[in-house]
């Protein structure tokens, strides 16, 4: 007997499979107490079950391809290094409520937050992260009861063929759960939860190696080439527009819109307004009826970059976690040079979309997220605190700020699946089209108004309204193509390629307390904020990289390019994705010629602007600026 059981513990396999039993064990515990992940439903909860084994099959089978002698010890370093992952993480976790990536590693400054409390964040339970490789180790060692790890090409081809097998389980499970996953990337926890702590971190190694590939090539000609692009684009820089100046010193609020569509403006629902709040006010604002969101993969996140930045997103993926240790030159950290506080308010995790990162490059003194305000079953809905609430609890906070004040507020009710989890939210009818998603998009977006309406108030009586300018614009489409029919019915037309575009238009409402209200026709997008905000406040900018102008300039070229390489003017709608040329007055489909220039237009800009991206150019912006003096 005692004979059978040393003979098992000196089997090579029966080790491999023990010690791959305990990595599991750890690891799976560590997903389910020590990171807060959410699992929603029993899929997920498989799916949890599932993710550790493909990688650490694949890791610890790599020891085999190592000599007999050193077998032992490259099982044992994998081993460790996988568990020193594991626990990195669940440390990082306790005080920063996120996952490691590469470029967080390398930006030790991060690291400089935990100070002396890195002990505390070490709990004696922890223990069982490492009581497993003692065991392990003490059995490898033992005289009497030695595992041999034997080559066997059968079973190491088999451990192989397993990993594939359940990395192949997994990320078509994952998938289901949340589509276009790896190709989003938006949100590290999706990320952990859906694939794993370790397969996480080979995509992000990977992610990590495809950028700084880019950068590693880039040299400051290409920044060079995009300035002389820049500077000769009629107007881009330099000549002041009409209102420069005109709020100078004024605190900035912006409000970003969850997915918010012009169409809804002044739109009736059964006899009922849809946005009340939003139409009034705009009558005493500038409001920009022609104006478009430029967003692609990075919805929301791509929003912010473009309007901090005046650059486009990316093709793929999202900037702000592909690129956010960038060198950036973004409106907050231009204001903060001019004496202003730039901050963000919005009542989800601080690491979704990376922005608890990239706000850091885009110059931001601080981001007010969830953690900082008391989110409830009653009080969230969706992603996180409802608008109403969320507006409240912002108000002590944005009074405790140094003025003046470059505050955005991103709200988040107005969201994908458009829920609501009170019926006393539900402020209108839903409409009736069939269509579940856009018959309770119109009833969060009536919430959404009333939220605005709310903090308007509450901006009055704490007297910070008159000193205030407010921004509030759509962050991108609501509703998406897949809705076509319902969206047909609702608008009374059908929906080809130039309504499609049509239906891009968010809307943009610049209040100025004490300037009259006008309806501005000027065809722009996102891309145009950053200087028209700065025009505004009168601070001037030269030799700066970005791609849109003043909105407010008189002989603006009427313009907006889309991430896809579509184009809207005044006169032309130039709909990318099936080259079709439409007038822009009657909508009829025009001879592809009047389009061609704006294509060429529209594939040479959004080509520097990533180059700019990919290259991190703006880190050469000094060196450049030292020349530009010299030569003077
Ligand atoms: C989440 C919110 C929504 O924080 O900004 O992001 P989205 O899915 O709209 O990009
Ligand atoms: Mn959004």
């Amino acid at each position: 007997m005692l004979n059978q059981k040393q003979n098992l513990l000196n089997k090579g396999w029966f080790f491999f499979a023990i010690a791959a039993l305990f990595l599991w064990a750890k690891t799976y515990y560590a997903l389910q107490s020590a990171f807060t992940l959410n699992i929603e439903n029993w899929i997920q909860q498989f799916i949890l079950v599932i993710t550790p084994i493909s990688s650490l099959l694949f890791f610890l089978g790599l020891s085999f391809f190592f000599s007999p002698k050193r077998r032992n010890k490259a099982f044992m370093t994998i081993y460790f290094l996988m568990s020193f992952a594991l626990y990195a993480n669940v440390v990082y976790f306790r005080f920063f409520n996120d996952y490691i990536t590469l470029p967080v590693l390398m930006q030790y400054k991060n690291f400089g937050d935990l100070g002396g409390s890195a002990k505390a964040l070490i709990h004696p339970m922890d223990i069982l992260y490492w009581v497993d490789i003692v065991i392990l180790i003490t059995w490898l060692v033992a005289k009497k009861v030695r595992p041999k790890m034997e080559f066997r090409r059968r079973t190491v081809a088999m451990i192989f063929a397993a990993s594939l097998g359940f990395a192949a389980v997994n990320i078509s499970l994952a998938e289901m759960e949340r589509p276009q996953l790896l190709v989003r990337t938006f949100d590290r926890a999706k990320l952990v939860k859906l694939l794993g702590i370790y397969n996480y971190h080979i995509y992000d190694t990977v992610m990590t190696a495809k950028t700084s590939s880019h950068r590693v090539m880039a040299d400051s000609n290409e920044l060079t080439e995009v300035l002389n692009y820049v500077n000769s684009q009629q107007g881009k820089m330099g000549a002041k527009g009409k209102y420069f100046g005109k709020a100078e010193g004024k605190n900035v609020v912006l409000v970003s819109l969850e997915s918010t569509q012009n169409f809804v403006i002044d739109r009736k629902l059964n006899g009922q307004e849809i946005t009340p709040f939003l139409n009034d006010l705009k009558d005493d604002s500038f409001y920009f009826s022609n104006f478009y969101h430029n967003t692609g993969q990075g919805k929301t996140s791509d929003s912010e970059f473009i309007i901090d930045n005046s650059m486009y997103g990316l093709p793929r993926g999202a900037v702000f976690t592909t690129n956010a240790g960038n060198e950036y030159n973004a409106t907050p950290e231009i204001v903060k040079d001019h004496g202003y506080t730039p901050v963000s308010f919005h009542g989800n995790n601080a690491s979704f979309w990376n922005r608890d990162i990239m706000y850091q490059s885009l110059g931001y003194d601080h981001y007010f997220s969830k953690k900082e305000y008391n989110v409830t079953d009653e009080n969230s809905v969706n992603y996180g605190l409802k608008d109403i609430p969320f507006f409240e609890q912002s108000m002590p906070k944005l009074k405790g700020l140094d003025k003046p004040y470059y505050a955005k507020f991103i709200t988040m009710t107005n969201h994908y699946p458009y829920i609501l989890n009170n019926e006393k939210n539900k402020m209108i009818e839903p409409a009736n089209t069939g269509d579940g998603s856009v018959d309770r998009y119109f009833q969060t977006m009536r919430y959404q108004d009333e939220s605005i309406k709310k903090f308007f108030q509450m901006m009055k009586e704490q007297g910070e309204y008159k000193d205030t300018i407010f921004v509030l614009y759509g962050d991108h489409y609501g509703i998406s193509e897949n809705h076509n029919r319902a969206m047909s019915e609702i608008l009374g037309k059908e929906i080809r390629p130039f309504e499609h575009i049509q239906l891009q238009k968010v809307p943009l409402i610049i209040h100025v307390p004490g300037m009259e209200g006008k309806e501005m026709d000027t065809v722009g997008g996102q891309i145009d904020l950053k200087p028209t905000i700065l025009n505004l406040l009168g601070i001037e900018q030269e030799n700066d990289v970005q791609f849109g102008t003043d909105l407010f300039k008189e002989n603006r070229e009427d313009m907006t390019i889309f991430r896809d390489g579509s184009v809207v003017t005044d006169k032309y709608v130039y709909a990318a994705e099936k080259d079709i040329c439409y007038d822009k007055e009657t909508g009829e489909e025009i001879d592809a010629k009047s389009c061609a220039p704006l294509k060429e237009k529209a594939e040479t800009e959004l080509g520097f602007s990533d180059e700019v991206v990919y290259g991190d150019l703006l880190r050469f912006m000094d060196s450049e600026q030292e020349e530009n003096k010299q030569s003077e």
